[in-house]
């Protein structure tokens, strides 16, 4: 066939297909049609399988909506439809692979197993879910899942709920295959709980990808967080926790791979941050790499009860920075804890520990950026009124600021400059506690606290 015939063919068809809507309109929406939801009063349910229309938008505004167990919305490959319900509740399936759907509600959203029912939503080789929720989002299904294989990048999975979040389920955008990117998650709500699995992995070289947690409440992270990475010159991923107050007592790991970097922590609340002794947030990287930054800066008073570990090995490695402060409460390191920002023998620097500024200091646990016969480790406090460090250990280099304690200054005459000579308006307590190097006492000018 000649192109121009080629051309002409697909126009008549074109007229052809056009002129069987027109007079088949019925049959050529069947693939979107909101009556597909069965009206029962205020409610409607949505059984059997249903091969919705690319682009198709399902209207079930007013009603509370179910994909009852069994049923399953699906589309080709690639496509996207979305929902619109007064609420949703997937007991069944919505699947788009490769392709995307939107879900938004005016009350809550739920993915929940009903007598062992699918509970799924199924976006997998980097598709997209993005809900606009107005009431409270639960995630108490068996799958949820934007993940790649082959070579595929993770997807990407946003919730923006008014009300509460809650995910007891694994919710998963991992990257697959080859050189496949982690992909991001993205939580927003009034409140987050988490006891489920958030991955957004990246594999075979690839790096990790992002999980956000955006709240004006509490959020309390108990199930873990992987961003990691693995593979040559891979990076980890990034978590982002912005909240109104964090608990955790989860792993969270960002770590990267062979020659890669660790991938950055960064929490901040308005209100207190609390980790308890199980907690433990990794992000170093494989041989050669670098470790990560991980940051905490609470509103409220900070108590970190677990492990971070920011170090790294391997030749030209560096470790990585940790930062731990308050702006109006105190930081605790507990007992329970080691901070480690070092590097292995034969590495390049170490990295650094800052711990405030905040208004009481306490450390009973291990600030670690030591390693013998490489240089560059160091550890710094400030406090605003006062700093217990009686059991506290604190490792560092052997140059004269490898360990510093800022303690506030005196300013008699209040002009924020720090009186001459300068002097500690309130010592530091340390005897009891281990320093190597012995500290190094540093006053600067630290305001009150509120
Ligand atoms: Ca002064």
């Amino acid at each position: 066939m000649s192109r121009i015939s080629r051309i002409v063919r697909s126009v008549s068809l074109c007229a052809a297909l056009a002129a069987a809507g027109a007079l088949l309109p019925g049959a050529a929406r069947a693939a979107c049609s909101n009556a597909i939801c069965v009206v029962s009063g205020t409610s409607c349910t949505v059984s059997g399988t249903h091969t919705i229309d690319h682009l198709c938008t399902l209207d079930w505004s007013g009603y509370d909506a179910t994909i009852a167990k069994g049923a399953k919305l699906t589309t080709a490959t690639g496509n996207a439809y979305s929902i619109s319900a007064g609420s949703l509740t997937v007991l069944g399936t919505l699947q788009a692979v490769e392709g995307s759907i939107d879900v938004t509600t005016t009350g809550d959203f739920a993915v929940q197993v009903s007598s062992n029912s699918a509970a799924a939503v199924d976006i997998k080789q980097g598709g997209s879910f993005d809900a606009t929720v107005g009431g409270n989002a639960t995630l108490a299904g068996k799958v949820f899942d934007a993940s790649g294989t082959g070579g595929v990048d993770g997807g990407s999975i946003a919730i923006d709920a008014d009300g509460s979040i809650t995910v007891s389920q694994t919710v998963d955008a991992s990257g697959g295959g080859e050189w496949a990117y982690g992909g991001s998650i993205d939580l927003t709500g009034a409140s987050i709980t988490t006891t489920g699995l958030l991955k957004a992995i990246g594999t075979q070289d690839g790096d990790g990808g992002e999980v956000n947690l955006t709240a004006t409440g509490a959020c309390n992270v108990n199930g873990a967080i992987n961003v990691s990475s693995s593979g040559e010159w891979a990076w980890g991923g990034a978590i982002t926790v912005d909240c109104g107050s964090l608990s955790t007592s989860s792993a969270w790991d960002t770590s990267g791979g062979t020659e890669g970097v660790g991938g950055d922590i960064d929490v901040t609340t308005s209100g207190a941050a609390t980790s308890t002794s199980s907690s433990s947030w990794t992000c170093t990287a494989g041989g050669g790499g670098d470790g990560c930054w991980v940051t905490v800066s609470g509103g409220g008073d900070v108590t970190i009860g677990g492990d971070i570990n920011a170090s790294a090995t391997g030749t030209d490695a560096s470790g990585g920075a940790i930062t731990i402060g308050s702006s109006a409460g105190d930081v605790t390191v507990g007992a329970t804890s080691l901070l480690q920002a070092d590097v292995g023998s034969g590495g390049w620097t170490n990295g650094t520990i800052d711990i405030g500024p905040a208004c009481n200091v306490e450390i009973d646990g291990v600030l670690d950026t030591r390693t013998s016969g490489v240089g560059g480790g160091n550890n710094s406090v400030s406090y605003r009124n006062s700093f217990d460090g009686t059991a506290a250990t604190l490792r560092a280099d052997d140059s004269p600021d490898g360990n510093t304690i800022h303690c506030p200054c005196v300013d008699a005459n209040a002009d924020l400059v720090c009186d001459t000579p300068l002097a500690c308006a309130v010592a530091p307590s340390t005897s009891g506690g281990t320093y190597q190097p012995a500290p190094t006492l540093a006053p600067m000018l630290l305001t009150a606290c509120p």
